[in-house]
This record gives C-alpha cells, structure tokens and sequence, in this order.
C-alpha cells in the first residue's frame, strides 16, 4: 500500500501569466502522477491555496484536476494552512470537501475540561487511522497544541498518520518562515507517520517517540525565496510512501517545474551607475530564453540611493531575449549614503525618538525645520496624526482628506495648495 504526501501548493500565489501557467502545471503534473503511481491516498496538509478564496481561474483547474483523481477513485485527505484557513469554513477547501472531491481531516472537539480532542478518520481501502489538526492564522496553534488531548490519541491502534501544519523547533528548517515554531512535544506521540506542511523544503527525521517527522516542501513556490532556492537547485516534488503494519519506506518523487538563471551583482564600494553598467553586462551575458531570471544586488553603495541601482534595462533585455519571468532581489543592497538605522529604547516614545533622530541625522535639506530636534518632533507628531484609525461614522473619502488635512497642518502647509 502507499500513499502521496504534498504540500503548501499555494494555488494563485503567482501574479505573472508564465509563473502562473507553471504553478498549475507542477500541481497538475503532481496529481497526474499520484493517479498514475495508484497511490491508495494523497494527504495534503496545508497551503493548498494561497488564500482562503482565491481567484476563478484557479478554482477552475483545482476542481477539474481534484475530479480526475476522485474519478479515479483516489481519497484526498486535507487540513488548513495557515494560508487558506478560515475560522468559519469559508474556504474554497470547503467547497471542495462539500462536492465530496476531498475530505478535511480536522474533526477537533472543544471538551468542558477546555482540552481539545480529536476524531480519527479511517480510510477505507487501507484501513490507515488519519487524524490531524489545521493551522491557523499565524501564532494561536501552539494554544491549540497545548489543550490538545493527546493521550486518547496515542492509545489508538493500528497504523496511524497524523496531519499538522507547522514548524517544529527540534527539526533543522529552512530559515525565514513566518510563525512560531513549537516543540515537538505538544504533537502526541506513536503515530507511524507524521505529514507536516508549512516547511517549504523537503525535510525527513525520526525522533524518538516519533517515528518519521515529514515535510514534503512546496511543489513551486509559495514565497518570493522560494524561486531563489530553486535557482540553487532546491529539489522540488512530493513524498512517495509505502507501508502495511509500519512505514517501510519514505521516498521523494522529484518534479521540474521550469529553468533558472541567476545574475548577482555585489554593489559594495560602489556608485549606483557602476552597479546599473555590470547587471546590463550580465543580462546581456546569459541566454534566459524559457528561464526564470533571478537578479540578486546586494552589499553597501558608497554613495546614491538604492533606489537609483535601475534594474528596468536589464529587465527589458532579458525579456527580449525570451526570458519568461525577472524576478529582483534587492533586499540587501543598502548604502552608505542614506541608511535606515534600527533605533533601541525602553517603550515605543523613546524607540520612535531614537529612530527618527538616527535617521534625520543623516539627512540634509535646504528646510532647516525638518532637520535636528524639530525635525525629529515635526516627525513624531506626523506619525502621531497619521496613524489614527478611521472614526466609525466616517466615510474613506472624509477620513482621507480629514488626515490629509491635519498633516499638511502640521508641516505648516496651506491645504488648497496641495490638493
Ligand atoms: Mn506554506
């Protein structure tokens, strides 16, 4: 018997039509692959969308390609992320859970003794006891995970998976993602199997207690590093597993999804113009054609603005060259010119006071009262008046000119002259 585990998918994360057209092709490609292994069940454990509703187009091929594998009498078995979660069932998940192409595992009990339980769920043509738990918006599972019961959970018999979506601090992880991550305590223990998502790379361990801690990674990309860990060669696929009484082996089916080239210009030391010459040097250098280009400029400028290192030339010429998408990273190029400075302090007045003085203090101007102790004051009382929320018998147009009013106000500006 084996089943299929993939994850964080996150349908309609992509905005371009090519990355778009290869998010769909990976995930078909994923389940064309499940159909025609026969695998006995697919697990999906989160991120399946990359919101909780997303867009026409994308719900289309999602229901057609789940009709396939429910015609070929394939059981999909599915939590929330902590990207298509809804608190109320308001995701097309459900949807798909209500036509009967897959089904939500999550079947949890609030007790009168506040812990949570949970219902397994057996697959009737393997007898496999699945029971899992959603992920929920950012921060509030480790609530969840610490009322949850977990005795009942692990005295059950037989072969046994269980669905999460999360990270697990005693795992070794890709950096960068968002949330928390909880022990791996708070998951019961003695399951055979553990389908984890949320993890975008592949990542397989055993610990004690728990058998095989599984992430299968994403089948694309669901965040913007995730191409650039492409471009290195991150392997990219879904988890193949066979089993009867246990677990006999764990593999990991490999899929391409497209070519990468990348561009890395070091801006250290550097003039904007310089750094623009060498990324047209090096666009002109490669040959992008069906590729997804990643540009990466980083390091600190000795003078300019970061914003003055144009990538709009480069683009043009890749794209000429039949690039299929340009994607650029310029989250570490700084410079030395002008740089945001992280300010310390003891509450949020004194953190606001020692950003604005470190970073007023780096700037010149002809207008003297942005500049020094006014400015710094002048800065405060401007994001004082601009973060004040929208009065509740307050339309958005009254609101917006009501702020705009009051700052303008306060740099001492005439309002008729900046409409
Ligand atoms: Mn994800």
């Amino acid at each position: 018997m084996r089943f299929a585990h993939l994850s964080d998918i996150h349908l309609g994360f992509q905005k371009s039509k090519a990355l778009q057209d290869i998010e769909r092709q990976v995930f078909e490609k994923a389940l064309d692959e499940c159909v025609s292994l026969k695998v006995d069940f697919i697990l999906i454990p989160g991120d399946l969308f990359h919101i909780n509703i997303p867009e026409m187009r994308v719900q289309k091929f999602t229901f057609s390609k789940f009709r396939q594998v429910y015609d070929a009498g394939i059981p999909v078995y599915v939590v929330y992320g902590s990207h298509d979660f809804s608190p109320v069932a308001n995701s097309v998940i459900d949807l798909l859970a209500e036509v009967g192409y897959i089904t939500k595992v999550t079947k949890s009990n609030s007790r009168e003794d506040g812990k949570i339980s949970l219902d397994f769920l057996t697959d009737s043509k393997t007898g496999a006891k699945i029971a899992g738990l959603s992920g929920l918006k950012v921060g509030k599972d480790r609530q969840w995970y610490e009322k949850l019961d977990r005795s009942s959970l692990e005295a059950e018999s037989g072969f046994k998976i269980f669905m999460f979506h999360g990270g697990i601090s005693d795992m070794k992880t890709d950096s960068g993602i968002e949330g928390e991550l909880m022990p791996l305590s708070l998951l019961p223990k003695g399951f055979s199997y553990y389908a984890g998502g949320h993890m975008h790379k592949f990542n397989h361990q055993k610990f004690p207690g728990y058998a095989h801690i599984v992430y299968s990674g994403t089948l694309f990309a669901g965040r913007s590093p995730d191409l650039e860990e492409n471009a290195k060669g991150q392997r990219r696929g879904f988890v193949l597993v066979e089993f009867e009484d246990e677990v006999k082996t764990v593999e990991f089916v490999d899929l391409k999804n497209t070519s990468y080239e990348t561009i890395e210009v070091n801006a250290k030391n550097r003039k904007a113009e310089s750094v623009n010459q060498e990324l047209q040097e090096k666009a002109g250098g490669i040959d992008p054609k069906d590729s997804v280009v990643i540009i990466k400029i980083y390091g600190e400028m000795t003078s300019g603005k970061t914003v003055d290192v144009d990538v709009s030339a480069a683009r043009e010429k890749l794209f000429e060259a039949g690039a299929i998408s340009v994607n650029i990273s310029k989250n570490k190029l700084t410079s030395k010119e002008y740089s945001i400075t992280e300010a310390k302090g003891e509450d949020r007045e004194e953190i606001e006071t020692n950003v604005f003085t470190e970073n007023i203090g780096q700037c010149t101007s002809e207008h003297k009262e942005l500049l020094g102790e006014k400015g710094v004051q002048l800065a405060k009382r401007l994001l004082y008046e601009l973060s004040k929320d929208q009065l509740s018998n307050e339309k958005k147009g009254e609101y917006a000119s009501r702020i705009r009013d009051e700052a303008l106000a306060i740099l001492g500006l005439d309002k008729d002259d900046h409409k």
